[in-house]
């Protein structure tokens, strides 16, 4: 299957929660009046675009009908994706991996949000293009964790640096940072806890983390990709504000868009953190990781059902 029937696949139930609906209601209307912009409103926030995203959407919405002279309301569809679009802005995610070799990334992200997975699906992504890849497992917290790395890595072919479970996670960090340039590896991927995220340890834990490794090669970290799990809807947001105060984030990865229903979060996420998404978690498998692509996002999203 392409890239792009994936993803128009993953976010099946984004469509039903959300833009059937949006065709539902624009096709039993004569015209556009207050009532039928509230419902669309309504049907957005059902669909987690969050309340502040879908009343900004939502107004913008207003004005273009009015400045076009809009009076069909099945325009209404057609109209609200290119709104969408605009909002996704047009530049696709992608880590920035020119910066310095080896290219430092940290990943960061609360339990069960897919950083582990997401890793080793950009492990893998970026071993195809050719580049030689580390990965550091700094969440030491639980020995199976650092397994569930190593069997990324082993399956993917690339080296991994590990200390034993309850190791300083700064110390693993430092260390897989040596490894990394003496293989003259292009990216090395730091993986981290993320238990407690309510409490300022696991900030402390990553700030020192980030300390290390600047004093060691300084603009290290070069990324700091936060994890988010797509399922959470605007959960999502509030973790992002938390990390983001904390550490600092360059980019986000968001995960399980596949049979979620809040694919909405997308348009939240991006509108209302100024946090690039870099890249969307579409399943389980090693290849289900794509670059955030805006235009095909909202092409997916919308894309109509009868054609696919
Ligand atoms: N369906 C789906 N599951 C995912 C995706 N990314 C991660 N997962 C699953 O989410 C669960 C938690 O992932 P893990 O990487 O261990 O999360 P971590 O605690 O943040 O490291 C695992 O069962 C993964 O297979 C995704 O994009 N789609
Ligand atoms: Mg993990």
């Amino acid at each position: 299957m392409g890239f792009f029937n994936r993803l128009k696949e993953s976010l099946h139930k984004t469509r039903q929660s959300f833009v059937e609906k949006i065709d539902d209601l624009v096709h039993h209307r004569k015209s556009i009046d207050e009532d039928l912009y509230e419902e669309l409103e309504e049907v957005m926030v059902q669909a987690d675009v969050g309340v502040t995203t879908a009343m900004e959407l939502v107004d913008r919405l207003r004005r273009t009908v009015r400045e076009r002279r809009v009076e069909d309301a099945a325009e209404l569809k057609p109209l609200l994706k290119e709104l969408i679009r605009e909002m996704l802005g047009s530049l696709p995610g992608r880590l920035n991996t020119s910066l310095d070799s080896p290219t430092v990334v940290m990943v960061v992200g609360v339990n069960g949000v897919g950083k582990t997975t997401t890793i080793g699906k950009l492990a893998y992504l970026y071993k195809s293009e050719g580049k030689k890849v580390i990965l550091g497992a700094a969440d030491t917290f639980r020995a199976a964790a650092i397994d569930q790395l190593e069997v990324w890595a082993d399956r993917i072919g690339i080296d991994l640096v590990k200390h034993r479970e309850g190791a300083d996670p700064a110390a693993v960090a430092f260390d897989s940072l040596q490894a990394a340039r003496a293989r003259q590896a292009d990216l090395l991927i730091i993986d981290t806890a993320g238990r407690l995220h309510t409490k300022s340890n696991l900030m402390e834990e990553l700030k020192k983390i980030g300390r290390v490794l600047d004093r060691d090669m300084p603009g290290a970290p070069h990324e700091v990709l936060l994890v988010l799990d797509a399922t959470t809807g605007q959960n999502a947001i509030s973790q992002a504000s938390l990390f983001k105060e904390a550490v600092g984030i360059t980019g986000i990865a968001l995960t399980k868009l596949d049979g979620t229903a809040k694919g909405g979060v997308v348009v939240a996420v991006k509108s209302q953190l100024d946090i690039p998404i870099y890249f969307v978690g579409v399943g389980e498998q090693v290849d289900d990781l794509q670059p955030f692509v805006p235009r095909e996002f909202a092409d997916a999203l919308f894309e109509s059902t009868e054609n696919t």
